[in-house]
């Protein structure tokens, strides 16, 4: 059921916005119109959530990337008023769709780790798990992307959140977050004198849940200074000093770190997680106290989720907050915090475990490296009559003075009383390879919860054709629940279906092809085959390995024209990270044999390519519902779980993958027929990175991968320059590509004929596509939420061990 929309009401609000924003009629200019529709929306949602009994705790989801993506039709349709909006703007001429384009993506957050996030918000609201979001306000989220002469060029992202239209007011006191300076003892009490102070304010968005009149706070936190400068040290005469403190405080939520599986280990990163998690504990104790709850009974009524381990010190602020401001026993307070946190592991790859230079923890945040110190003691403590002490202890503690690191990831699993990775085989090898040690000692605290996507997001608002054959086919239960999408099996033999799921597909590929040449200029055949990887770029999920089997074909079609070879045009959209720069390289090469490809006509009938820039949540939005073929073809172990893989998999995109993340449970549900599985398994992959990987070998038994690496080397994309690929064609042979691509080149182009085969007998393909849109309801977000309700949220009697 929807909320009761009041047309009467929504107009005069809108009228009031537009005066007020210095504009005198409806069909202004659609900027401040937009900012108008949407105030005028949020003056009618009630203030609060009607209380309910819950079934498990509130949740308190921290998280240093929450990926919205833009909001406005999201919150109609989840209101149930898009339709009400839509008529009432076309009285002034204004059409929704061309007021929607004026909302800038909130893009706060990298990739995956930020959406999951967003969509674990959409479901805990839809499905009345109650929680609050903690994360921080950045005035510039990710960087957009655009390409000079075939390269990335970054720009700032100011998406003017001084004046999103879907924040509200919160009533929620500052908090005061202190930095640096000295831990004095005064009559046998430890008090930290920081040397700077922060003040965090509170910025609230709106969650609301599906049409169900529920809504509850993404709190975001701002930081700015609490005077213009340091007054005493201005005072004391230490001009630069005061100065430079107050610029400090406005750098902390100035931009999101652009790393994606990547941790930079710098100083300002450390003051954003040490902020937010500051900002966040406090306001939950002050709500728990405010509720009239004695600290003690935190645990009874709360629990924090650790999204991976940026808010990990969230653990050592709420220890010291009980230690040093609520006098509480160490011990006491010790084993309440162990109570209280859960934390999601999203990644085993080395260079994305936080380790923090003990050095600059210690200067920033002195009184916390002294309890780092104690939880590391403690630990040492469990282990005295362990008869393996000394391993465990040097392999597990988390603080490595020799090599002056704290390793963040053992301080979560220390400081949680629940551990999950975010698919099956990620759990698996959370606690076989990453942390071994730790699983054997607490068996019960390691579990799975898959990852999940809200369909309201990824189904019915990015693919409306497809929800509406739906409702007509199955009706419309599977918008509460996805698992309803199961019925679609009934009609499988259904050729008026099945061809009406085939046109839904070309109608969204013709929308597509439409945006593309509007924004590359590039006229696509919107009857070939569309075969996409859009994902952020990195060498483990291997854009390189789709470039070699593009050169292929390229290749072959130019040495043996093969007119049966059904056409398909390849999309790209992928950010690198500024500092990543063989990742650049791998953008670049794709853009420059783009270029000839796309101008060579012995070829361009058959292939086509396009890099669209600037991949952010809403472009996805109008990729995914026009995708036949899923590219999921990361080194096995790599891909934590991914989550664009169940998008376009929904969405009736047939997948082609390795046995990674959740590809493996795609493959599981859908059945082998209706997806293309390649490559090394975990173990093949495990023995080749021991000792038998080479490369080169590969390379000289292959003439055909021969041919293929001189293309990059000779110049032929590149104007003659024999340099411009070399960090790319270098990182596939020498000393051993750790992301194994060359080991999984010959059975990628095996696989990749089969699909030409199969692409070429619709009745099959679509067939295929309908039965990944019915087999996939398992992977709504709304399952994955229940999960870890039942998992990880309820209380350790309740809990039901995955
Ligand atoms: O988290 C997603 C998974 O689906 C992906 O497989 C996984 O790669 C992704 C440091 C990360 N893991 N780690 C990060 C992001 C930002 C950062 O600064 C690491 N992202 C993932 C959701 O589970």
């Amino acid at each position: 059921m929807g909320q009761p929309f009041n047309s009467e009401k929504f107009r005069n609000s809108l009228v009031n916005y537009l005066n007020h924003l210095g504009y005198h009629n409806p069909t202004t200019s659609q900027q401040p119109l937009w900012q108008a529709v949407c105030l005028a929306i949020q003056d009618q949602l009630p203030k609060t959530s009607p209380k309910k009994a819950f079934a498990s705790r509130h949740v308190n989801y921290l998280s240093m990337e929450f990926l919205l993506g833009r909001l406005t039709l999201n919150n109609l349709q989840n209101l149930g008023w898009t339709e009400s909006i839509r008529n009432k703007l076309q009285e002034y001429d204004v059409q929704l769709v061309d007021l929607l384009e004026c909302e800038h993506d909130p893009a706060l957050g990298n990739g995956g780790l930020g959406r999951l996030a967003a969509c674990f918000l959409d479901s805990m609201a839809s499905i009345e798990q109650p929680a609050t979001g903690y994360g921080l306000n950045y005035q510039y989220g990710l960087f957009r992307q655009s390409f000079t002469q075939g390269q990335q060029t970054e720009s700032a992202d100011d998406w003017d959140r001084d004046h999103y239209p879907w924040f509200c007011q919160s009533p929620i006191p500052a908090v005061e977050v202190g930095f640096g300076g000295q831990v004095h003892s005064k009559n046998g009490i430890l008090q930290w004198i920081p040397d700077f102070q922060v003040i965090g304010k509170a910025h609230d968005i709106a969650i609301i849940g599906y049409r169900n009149h529920h809504q509850q706070p993404l709190r975001l936190w701002h930081a700015s200074h609490p005077h213009p400068f340091n007054l005493k040290a201005f005072n004391l005469g230490h001009y630069a000093n005061a100065e430079s403190n107050a610029i400090e405080a406005e750098k902390i939520t100035k931009v999101l770190y652009p790393n994606d599986n990547h941790a930079a280990g710098k100083r300002l990163r450390l003051m954003q997680q040490y902020f937010q998690c500051t900002c966040a504990i406090t306001d939950i104790i002050y709500h728990h106290r405010q509720a009239g709850r004695p600290l003690a009974e935190l645990p009874k009524y709360e629990v924090i989720q650790l999204n991976d381990t940026h808010p990990a010190i969230a653990i050592v602020e709420l220890l010291r907050q009980l230690v040093d401001l609520y006098q509480w026993e160490w011990a006491d307070a010790w084993q309440l915090t162990q109570q209280l946190f859960a934390y999601t592991n999203h990644t085993l790859m080395p260079e994305a475990l936080e380790c923090w230079d003990l050095h600059l923890f210690k200067r920033l945040l002195p009184r916390h490296y002294q309890l780092i110190e104690q939880i590391d003691a403690w630990f040492s403590a469990t282990l005295k009559n362990h008869p393996d002490k000394q391993h465990y202890k040097t392999s597990n503690a988390l603080l490595i003075k020799g090599h002056g690191k704290i390793r963040m990831a053992n301080l979560s699993v220390i400081g949680s009383y629940a551990v999950n990775g975010v698919a099956k085989l990620h759990s698996r090898l959370v606690t076989e390879e990453l942390f071994p040690e730790y699983a054997k000692l607490w068996p019960t605290k390691f579990t799975n919860v898959t990852n999940g996507i809200t369909p309201r997001r990824w189904l019915l608002m990015c693919n409306p054709k497809l929800a509406e054959l739906l409702n007509d086919t199955i009706g419309e239960q599977w918008q509460h629940d996805l698992s309803y999408l199961q019925s679609l099996e009934n009609h499988l033999d259904n050729a008026s279906f099945l061809q009406d799921y085939q046109d839904v597909k070309q109608s969204n590929k013709n929308n597509l092809a439409a945006l593309i040449a509007q924004t590359t200029g590039i006229e696509i055949n919107p009857e070939a085959m569309l075969d996409v990887q859009i994902k952020r770029l990195h060498e483990y999920k291997r854009q390189h390995l789709k470039l070699l089997h593009i050169l292929a074909l390229y290749q072959q079609l130019k040495t043996h024209p093969d007119p049966n070879l059904p056409p398909r045009v390849f999309l790209f959209a992928a950010k690198a990270a500024p500092g990543y720069d063989l990742a650049k390289n791998i953008i670049y090469a794709i853009n420059q044999v783009a270029a000839v490809i796309n101008h060579d006509p012995a070829v361009n009938q058959q292939l086509q390519i396009v890099f669209m820039p600037d991949y952010r949540v809403s472009l996805a939005e109008k990729i995914i519902p026009a995708a036949d073929l899923s590219e999921q073809i990361s080194t096995v172990g790599k891909e934590a779980s991914g989550t664009g893989n169940m998008k376009l998999a929904l969405n009736g995109a047939l997948t082609v993958g390795t046995q990674d993340g959740a590809n493996i449970e795609i493959l599981d549900h859908v059945g082998a027929e209706h997806i293309f599985i390649f490559g090394q398994t975990v173990e093949s992959a495990r023995q080749l990175w021991q000792n038998e990987y080479h490369p080169e070998q590969i390379l000289a038994n292959n003439p055909q991968l021969q041919d293929i690496l001189t293309l990059l080397k000779d110049g032929t994309f590149a104007q003659g320059n024999k340099q411009a690929f070399k960090p790319l064609v270098e990182s596939l042979t020498t000393a051993g590509d750790p992301y194994l691509v060359l080991a999984d080149f010959a059975s990628y182009l095996d696989i990749q004929n089969k699909i030409d085969v199969r692409y070429q007998h619709p009745t099959t393909w679509f067939r295929s596509a309908a039965i990944n849109t019915a087999r996939c309801g398992i992977f709504s977000s709304d399952r994955a939420i229940r999960d870890y309700q039942q998992r990880i949220w309820l209380s350790d009697a309740q809990r039901i061990k995955g």
